[in-house]
């Protein structure tokens, strides 16, 4: 990169996306929710990313971002995390930093991580009581690699090991409980297709110390077979027909923050996915359709 472009980069507010040279796909609504998260956040951040996508916004030794970013391996980000702030805690104890250029240690990390690999470091890191912000993106997918299953996969979505005629035979882990029962001081789903959701909860998180857990549903247009220009819709979709509640854990109770009413019939967040295409071609699935309804309807069904 020339001096002038990254002296304009530094001029930018928020992340700057380094023009042709950035690998991400067009409508990435991982990225969609990580600008909204940062907007909130600023720049007096550090991120340990783990490997995944949003590692490929790193062109070293540049990255998009006005604060500080370290990668880790998938399954370490919460420990990277740990070494950051144990850290800062020391530069802050022997004065060696101001209490005002402290930095908030935010977490960033896949499905793949948060759902599979990187679980065990980060109920650790939720045990120890650690003071940082955990972002997952969630694509329900290995998305990096060519999207192969991952925990976050819903049932009957096709992903490159999943081909068969019903897509994948397994259920998408419920992380959001699987955290809350650790009781940390947060936790939030958010989408980038809802920001005034998304913001209020940043900035809620922001507020507080302790871990705080946020995991965002990504509309991926590349693993999910979409258009990039249908990403906002699906991503309102997935709360609109209930697939994707909106919540909080906070103090011991799950608030829903939007609750969709009337709910729209989930056939309509399926059709416009190609990973879901074989439940209507060649011939129509009603049985797995109205399994998939089911257990929708069953989620809210003592929420409204
Ligand atoms: C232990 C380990 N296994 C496999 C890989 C290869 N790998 C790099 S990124 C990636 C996909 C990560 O998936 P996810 O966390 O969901 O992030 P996404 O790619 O979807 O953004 C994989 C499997 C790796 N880096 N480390
Ligand atoms: S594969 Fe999906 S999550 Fe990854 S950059 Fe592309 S759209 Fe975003
Ligand atoms: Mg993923």
């Amino acid at each position: 990169m020339t001096d002038t472009a990254f002296k304009r980069m530094k001029d930018l507010p928020s992340i700057h996306l380094l023009g042709t040279g950035t690998p991400m796909c067009a409508g990435c609504g991982g990225l969609e929710a990580l600008h909204q998260i940062y907007d909130v956040l600023g720049e007096k951040t550090v991120f340990a990313n783990a490997a995944g996508c949003m590692t490929l916004l790193a062109t070293y030794p540049f990255t998009p971002f006005r604060g500080s970013w370290l990668y880790t391996a998938m399954a370490s980000a919460p420990a990277g995390a740990q070494g950051i702030r144990d850290a800062l805690d020391i530069l802050l104890e022997q004065q060696r930093i101001k209490k005002e250029d402290d930095l908030e240690v935010v977490v960033l990390t896949g499905d793949g991580s948060a759902y599979g690999m990187g679980l065990s470091a980060t109920s650790g890191a939720m045990e120890r009581d650690l003071d940082f912000i955990y972002i997952c993106y969630d694509n329900e997918g290995y998305g990096n690699t060519g999207q192969q299953y991952s925990g976050a996969t819903p049932h009957a979505a096709r992903t490159a090991t999943s081909k068969g005629a019903h897509g994948f035979a397994g259920y998408k882990k419920d992380l959001f409980s699987i955290w809350a029962a650790h009781k940390p001081a947060y936790v939030a789903t958010v989408i980038g297709a809802e920001p005034l959701d998304l913001a209020r909860k940043i900035e809620k998180a922001k507020s507080m110390k302790g871990p705080r857990m946020i995991i965002s549903l990504a509309p991926c247009p590349t693993g999910w077979d979409f258009d990039p220009s249908l990403s906002a819709d699906i991503g309102k979709l997935a709360v609109k027909t209930g697939v994707w509640p909106l919540k909080e854990y906070i103090d011991g109770k799950v608030v829903h923050t939007k609750v969709p009413r009337p709910r729209i019939p989930i056939e309509e967040y399926l059709i416009k996915q190609g990973r879901f295409h074989h439940l209507f071609e060649p011939e129509r699935n009603a049985a797995l359709l109205t399994q998939l309804q089911a257990r929708v309807d069953s989620y809210w069904e003592n929420i409204e």
